[in-house]
């Protein structure tokens, strides 16, 4: 074929060099059938072409690069692991002076008062029962405790499944809604999104794009319309056409914060009625780059709507991921992954043995 290919190509190229005597051109039988030949293998090169780009700007796009913890996670690393292995470097004892030192840093990473007073009390005991341990290693060992929940884990026996995800403005729920998408698009799963941020004409159009980029359904309604329905033919459509998942955006605006969380809560309550069990899970999205300041957020989150996972977006851009470990500890909520950047597949799931490895690396 190759071999077909390079001599009509040769062939062609000769008659356009003897075309530029017209004197010396000599009409062949050869030329329809080698014309039809590179013809036909030039349209398949376009058509591969083609093929190739579409592929690499949709979902189909198997090799999509999965983010690097390591890169996403350097700015925390610098803060706060890379600050830990100097000080247990130059001193392993914990003498009263080296316990402050390590407060400080652990608090300078928005590690936040009470678990860092949990991991120096712990940290203390466990040299005190063990003194020959290496106490970096205890206390990495701890860190890895104290994130490690168990998880709902996803029953693929119930169809659908369903996430609401929530958060306030700006965070990332659009986008995570996206990436949680593209993740189980590549898993094979069958979905549906719900634009349930109806505050906003953008935010509508903003999951309306990422459907269209990802080939998937998305339940929209107009600006202003109640998220509630939104939320519920979503789910009913899932039902109906016994989809694996339904994803739900949300609002998140942030001056009405009373009428944010009655309007979460109904939403909630109507994803109910159209499928009883669900939402199965209930996703908070923080920023990762507002630390600690986002506790007391999530607290009003978790007690409205009962999260069953946390999602920490800008990972890459905060300095700030010792939060995690003040999050998980406040809310006794699992985290569930990690925003690692803006592209599809930017999203880690998040597991508490990688992250601390990660920091410390
Ligand atoms: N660097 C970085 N940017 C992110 C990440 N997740 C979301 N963003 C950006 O944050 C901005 C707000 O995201 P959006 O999904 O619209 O937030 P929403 O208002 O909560 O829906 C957008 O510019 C996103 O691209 C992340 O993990 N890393
Ligand atoms: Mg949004």
């Amino acid at each position: 074929m190759l071999f077909l290919y390079s001599a009509g190509y040769t062939y062609l190229k000769i008659k356009k060099v003897f075309s530029l005597f017209q004197a010396f051109i000599i009409p062949s039988a050869m030329d329809l059938p080698l014309l039809v030949l590179y013809g036909g293998l030039g349209l398949n090169a376009l058509l591969a072409l083609i093929y190739y780009l579409r592929l690499l700007r949709g979902p189909a796009f198997k090799e999509a690069k999965a983010p690097d913890l390591l890169i996403g996670l350097e700015k925390t690393r610098l803060g706060l692991g890379d600050q830990l292995k100097s000080l247990f470097s130059i001193q392993a004892t914990l003498d009263p002076a080296f316990l402050e030192k390590l407060e400080e840093t652990l608090l300078a990473a928005d590690v936040g008062v009470k678990t860092t007073q949990k991991l120096l009390n712990h940290l203390q005991e466990a040299l005190k029962e063990n003194p020959q341990a290496q106490s970096l290693e205890l206390l990495k060992a701890q860190m890895v405790q104290l994130l490690t929940f168990s998880e709902p884990k996803e029953d693929s026996s119930l169809k659908p499944w369903v996430t609401l995800v929530v958060g306030v403005n700006g965070v990332g729920k659009t986008t995570t809604v996206a990436k949680l998408a593209f993740r189980q698009q590549q898993a094979g799963k069958k979905l549906i999104l719900a634009a349930a941020d109806t505050f906003r004409a953008g935010a509508i159009e903003q999951l309306k794009t990422w459907g269209e980029r990802l080939h998937l359904p998305v339940v929209a309604q107009k600006e202003g319309s109640d998220p509630a329905a939104v939320a519920f033919d979503a789910v009913q459509a899932g039902v109906a056409r016994q989809l694996d998942q339904v994803l739900i955006d949300s609002a998140g605006r942030l001056h009405t914060k009373v009428g944010l969380m009655e309007e979460l809560k109904k939403v909630k309550r109507v994803i109910q009625k159209a499928c009883p069990g669900a939402p199965h899970e209930v996703l908070l999205v923080v920023d990762a780059t507002q630390g600690q300041n986002a506790l007391r957020q999530a607290e009003d989150f978790h007690e409205a709507l009962g999260l069953t996972g946390l999602i920490l977006t800008k990972m890459d851009s905060s300095s700030k991921g010792g939060m995690a470990l003040a999050l998980t500890q406040a809310l006794q909520v699992p985290i569930h992954s990690l925003g690692l950047g803006e592209k599809l597949p930017d999203l880690q799931k998040f597991e508490a043995k990688a992250f601390v490895e990660a920091l410390f690396a």
